[in-house]
This record gives C-alpha cells, structure tokens and sequence, in this order.
C-alpha cells in the first residue's frame, strides 16, 4: 500500500490557542526504553535503518539524521525509492541498501522510521525490530510493529519533525535533510503544527541554508511527462456532489499519491487509482481538504480490508490496496465516503 508516502494536510482546524506548545525536548509519546538509553545501549552496535518501501523524504531523511548518531548503521529499503528520496539521496551523498542485498547476520537489528506497519515495510518482519519512530495511525495489531524503543505520534506532522526533537545537535547536513523532510511531508505545511516551524527555524540555522533551497529538494520539478500524465489524470476525473462536499476520483498509470493531492486542490475529497498488473492489485490513494471532518484512514482501512488487502495513513492523506480493478475500488470508495458523510 502507498500509506507511506502519503503526505499529512491540515490535522485539525484550530482555533488560537488551543494547538499545544510542547518543548523541544519532548517529542511525544515514547514506549520502552528512553531515547539516550536506547542510543547508548546501540551506540557501537552494527544497526540498520529501515525505510518504507517507495520511500519518500520523509523516510529517506528522518532515517539519515538518525544514522548520523548510529556511527556503525546502514540504510535499508525494501524498494526503488521514490524519485523525490533518490535524487535528494543522490544530491547528499547518501547511500541506500536493499533488503535483499543485505545479510541480516552481520546486524544487531533495526530500526524502522516512518512506518509503524509491516504492510509498509514487509521485509521487517525477518528482522529484530530495536527501535521505531513513526507517526502514522496505528494500524491493527496484527500489522502493528513493537520495537525496545518506541517514539510513536500520530499527532506529529512528520517523522522528521520527531527526529529533529530528538536530536539535539544534528550535523549540518543532517539538519538539511530533516528541514527537506518536514517541509516535504507537511505539503509545505498543510499539515505542520508550532513545533514544525519552530524546528525548521533551528534546522535552517544550524545548515545555513535558505528556505528557497530547502523548498526545492521538499518538491522538486516533475519532469515533462509526469506533468503530462498528470494533467490527464485530472481531465479525466469524475466529480459528484454530495452534501456540500465535492468528491472527485481518477485513474493513472502510477503516482496516484500526486493526483489525488492535486485533485484535492479543488475536491473536498479525493481518490486516484492505479492498477499494478503483476500484483493484481489497484492501489488507491485518498486525500480531504482540512474541512472534512471524516478520517480518510478508516475509509482505506475498511476499503482494504473488504477488497482482501490493507489501507491506513493520515486522517487527511491515506491509502490502501485492493484485490479488485480500479473502477469498482473507486466506486466503492465514494460510497464508503458518502456513507460517513450520512453518519457525520
Ligand atoms: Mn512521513
């Protein structure tokens, strides 16, 4: 499923005052062992850090920071990663393993960000799971990966964001990368809260980069043809109308993420769908504008669910997949939405 590289929007609509002001130094709910404890304990220990599968920034950079504090820990990546993650990974000099390539021996273990959920990191499950900093929803326990250290906020914008907290004085370059992360995985903060744009300002002075050159790599140019795709993609939506709110859907070829953040510019809620032939599966991937109050997360986790897949993510940006061609998940889709707007 494409939860992973969903990008959090607006979480709530807050009225002044009432988004809490947490301290720097917390960076929200911590399970097991406390973070120095955990990083003395693996300080000299051979670890690898394990991203989401078609990883995006947030992925890629939250996990670099935190490799910049384990000196004797690799990337690792079950997948391609997204072009945004590989060609920042390229810029920076950042090497990414593959989990196949890799000899789970040589390892104390793992450490997985930006993912709570082996059905974003399947490869995980072979692995012992040392530590997890992630801040998707939870998923059904069954899915659900436990660590010895656990930093898990569905409240936080981004993984980065956490990490960012957590580590007190990153390196410059390290400090990029997480600037890149948080203005990435907040839609250029759609979905930040006090705390991302308090981190970015330290970010920034601590790498003495300009915002300018933060955005670029947070959302590089799509090339020509990705553009074209997604201009099509967007002339062939559907749209319906439903109790005030607007609820589009289209298919692609792939990039389903991107399309439905772009049809979510104008719809209230949104589906893009993709057929992946070789694993007979549509992926979909839903996004809601911050008026919608509905949680799109249970949407693809009942639409996963019922096409005999998996879905979750963000309240505001979601995904799932399903055994079942794109036309019909996607009518599935907009009744399960209208069905929620009926209960609302
Ligand atoms: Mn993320």
């Amino acid at each position: 499923m494409n939860i992973a590289e969903e990008t959090p929007r607006a979480r709530r609509h807050s009225s002044f005052g009432d988004e809490s002001q947490k301290p720097a130094a917390s960076a929200g709910p911590v399970f097991g062992m406390d973070f120095p404890s955990f990083v003395k304990k693996y300080a000299k220990a051979k670890v690898a850090i394990g991203l989401h599968r078609n990883a995006d920034p947030d992925a890629l950079c939250s996990g670099y920071a935190l490799s910049t504090i384990f000196p004797d820990s690799i990337l690792i990546t079950p997948d391609d990663m997204g072009l945004p993650a590989k060609s920042l990974a390229a810029e920076l000099g950042i090497k990414v393993h593959e989990f196949k390539k890799t000899s789970r021996a040589q390892y104390e273990g793992l450490i997985v960000v930006d993912a709570g959920s082996y059905s974003m990191i399947k490869e995980a499950r072979d692995w012992k799971i040392l530590g997890l900093i992630d801040h998707h929803q939870k998923s059904p326990p069954a899915e659900r990966i436990a660590a010895e250290f656990e930093l898990w906020d569905a409240a936080s914008p981004s993984t980065c964001q956490l990490v960012s907290q957590l580590i007190q004085s990153p390196e410059p370059k390290a400090a990029f990368a997480l600037a890149v992360g948080i203005v990435s995985d907040t839609a250029r903060f759609k979905g930040g809260n006090a705390q991302s744009f308090s981190e970015l300002a330290r970010l920034l002075g601590i790498c003495g980069k300009s915002y300018k050159e933060v955005l670029e790599w947070a959302e590089p140019e799509r090339a020509p043809e990705e553009k074209m795709a997604m201009l099509s993609a967007l002339s062939r939506a559907k749209c319906v109308a439903y109790k005030n709110f607007v609820i589009a859907t289209t298919t692609v070829g792939g990039n389903e993420s991107d399309a439905s953040s772009s049809l979510s510019e104008f719809a209230d809620i949104s589906f893009a769908a993709s057929w992946k032939a070789r694993e007979k599966t549509t992926r979909v991937s839903a996004r809601a504008r911050k008026n919608v109050k509905i949680a799109m997360n249970e949407i693809m986790a009942a639409i996963g669910k019922r096409f005999g897949a998996t879905g979750g993510g963000h309240a505001k940006a979601a995904g799932a997949n399903a055994l079942e061609k794109p036309e019909a998940v996607l009518e599935a889709c907009v009744s399960a939405v209208k069905d929620a707007l009926d209960t609302d």
